[in-house]
């Protein structure tokens, strides 16, 4: 063979040796050190988000976790098992049946599926004087003698709080089950790289699940969450918890932690369990204290919203949607369809897309009474505007206009009326929707409490009926809420994203 002809061979080698070297070089840049996107974020519950990164085509992405190595645990309860679960069930693909967990406080099947009750091995010592143990032992008396379980859903809160307020018993039980929860998911499915507890109303896109998951590394101590710190909780309640209805996640090695080399965690804290709140705030302080773990942010993936509720703004509308919370089944079921008519797509389903699907042929154009756009909600903190009240110095940063060192116009007080409140949102350009509420509500930020609630994110929220303040100091006042968009303002802002596919 003449030499010149060798060359075309050699320049294809070339080529490819140079492609695999770059394809091997770029692959475990975001594999190897967990977190492909940033560093733990502790407080970021507490700011309500993170700064996402805008452009997610650049990064090579490493293969998405194996769903034979991810075991789903749902919590139940024994009064809502039956209404809740089966949506849950019809809609989990039976490929995944096999890593699905069912925890519950009464040993029972529905159908071909077990619910398995994580407090029988709790001692009697921690139970048999324990009033929180009342409906515990009521419901097994129900099940023997074939009685409605459903019905113990009005037993009150055996010993109720100001703080609990309106909780019923089911919910008072809930908290002794979250470490015994963890220990049996691994008694069950030992070894597995991942571990994910959720709720029943609790929605998620499986193939987003897997490809996050992809995202970090296994063999390291992980506890993924949305970290919450209830401002009604503060005294001694100091670590931020993985809210459970909005789904956390233990990774191998953190569930291998809890349940073998610091074996028998759930029987030492058992008599702790009674003087503290709620089962997540138990599975964070447990982490914490026995394991020196502590929550990593995953919100906005993991964000506690649907599709009503999601802030709509600039740090996750291109960020893929992994789990919902507070989901209805018809809510589940249509997210479940969107999910099978986007099936071919190749890029994760985003909050873009539930926008479009979900909101954008929302009538949002007039403002509506009854309605809490959830424009003051403690989860709308990294939102929620700090604007000027009348007769007061500015507490907070102000607009860049207002640096610049112009007056701002004289305006009316934007607490003074409704109307008042939505020329206030005018006037701020980033303004996307305002809610006026009758009595002052607090805004978590430095605004204070405030009759007009200003935000910068976009949230249709829901019907609310005027409703009876939780206070100590003023009990009997009610508040109403009335609550308006900026719908064109939005939608501009939307139609000048590129997300990239
Ligand atoms: C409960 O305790 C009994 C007796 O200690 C033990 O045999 C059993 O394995 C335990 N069950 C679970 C699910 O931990
Ligand atoms: C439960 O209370 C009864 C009556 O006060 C007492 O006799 C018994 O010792 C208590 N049991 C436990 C396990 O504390
Ligand atoms: C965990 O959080 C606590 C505060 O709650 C902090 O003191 C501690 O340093 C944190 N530990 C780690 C490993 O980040
Ligand atoms: C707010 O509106 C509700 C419902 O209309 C009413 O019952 C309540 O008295 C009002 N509260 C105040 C402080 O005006
Ligand atoms: C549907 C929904 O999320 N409704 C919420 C509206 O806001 C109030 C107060 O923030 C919540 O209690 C409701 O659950």
């Amino acid at each position: 063979m003449p030499r010149s002809l060798w060359l075309i061979p050699r320049i294809l080698l070339a080529g490819l040796m140079i492609y695999g070297f770059l394809w091997v070089r770029s692959f475990p840049r975001t594999w190897d050190d967990a977190p492909a996107k940033q560093a733990p974020k502790q407080d970021a519950g507490k700011k309500g988000g993170h700064n996402h990164p805008p452009d997610h085509k650049a990064k090579p992405k490493p293969p998405p976790a194996n769903p034979e190595k991810v075991v789903v645990s749902i919590k139940t309860g024994a009064t809502e098992a039956f209404d809740k679960l089966p949506s849950q069930l019809l809609l989990t693909d039976s490929k995944y049946l096999s890593n699905l967990l069912l925890f519950s406080d009464l040993e029972q099947d529905i159908g071909a599926f077990h619910l398995h009750d994580v407090l029988s091995n709790i001692s009697e010592k921690h139970t048999v004087n324990n009033t929180d143990f009342d409906l515990y032992r009521q419901q097994y008396e129900y099940w023997a003698l074939g009685l409605d379980i459903g019905a113990l859903k009005s037993v009150p809160d055996p010993n109720p709080d100001w703080r609990t307020k309106g909780h019923n018993a089911a919910w008072a039980l809930d908290k002794y089950k979250n470490l015994h929860m963890l220990q049996r998911a691994w008694q069950y499915r030992p070894s597995r790289h991942w571990y994910l507890f959720i709720d029943t109303d609790t929605y998620v896109s499986r193939r987003n699940l897997y490809e996050w998951l992809g995202q970090h590394d296994h063999t390291k101590p992980w506890y993924f969450g949305v970290p919450t710190q209830n401002p009604h909780f503060k005294d001694g309640d100091t670590y931020p918890f993985g809210h459970g209805g909005s789904g956390f996640v233990l990774s191998g090695e953190a569930m291998k932690r809890f349940a073998v080399d610091k074996a028998g965690i759930p029987q030492r804290w058992d008599k702790r369990i009674a003087k503290m709140w709620f089962g997540d705030y138990v599975t964070a302080a447990a982490l914490h204290e026995e394991l020196g773990l502590n929550i990593t942010s995953s919100f906005p993936e993991f964000s506690g919203m649907k599709p009503s509720t999601i802030p709509y703004s600039a740090e996750l509308w291109c960020g893929p949607v992994v789990a919902l919370h507070h989901v209805r089944p018809e809510e589940s079921c249509a997210m479940w369809q969107f999910e099978r008519e986007r099936e071919g797509k190749r890029a994760p389903m985003t909050f873009q897309e539930l926008w479009k699907k979900f909101i954008k042929t929302e009538e949002l154009g007039e403002p509506r009474e009854d309605w809490d756009n959830l424009s003051s909600d403690f989860s709308n903190v990294k939102w929620n505007i700090v604007f000027k009240k009348k007769d007061e110095k500015p507490k907070a940063k102000r607009s860049e206009a207002e640096e610049a060192g112009k007056e701002e116009p004289a305006s009316d007080d934007p607490d003074e009326s409704f109307e008042a409140c939505e020329k206030a949102c005018a006037m701020h350009e980033n303004c996307m929707q305002y809610s006026f509420s009758n009595s002052t509500a607090p805004n978590f930020n430095k605004n204070g409490e405030t009759k007009c609630h200003l935000s910068s994110s976009f949230r249709v929220g829901s019907m609310r009926e005027p409703d009876q303040i939780v206070s100590k100091k003023n009990p009997t006042i009610w508040r109403s809420w009335k609550s308006g968009w900026r719908r064109d303002r939005f939608e501009l802002w939307a139609a000048q994203q590129k997300c990239g596919e």
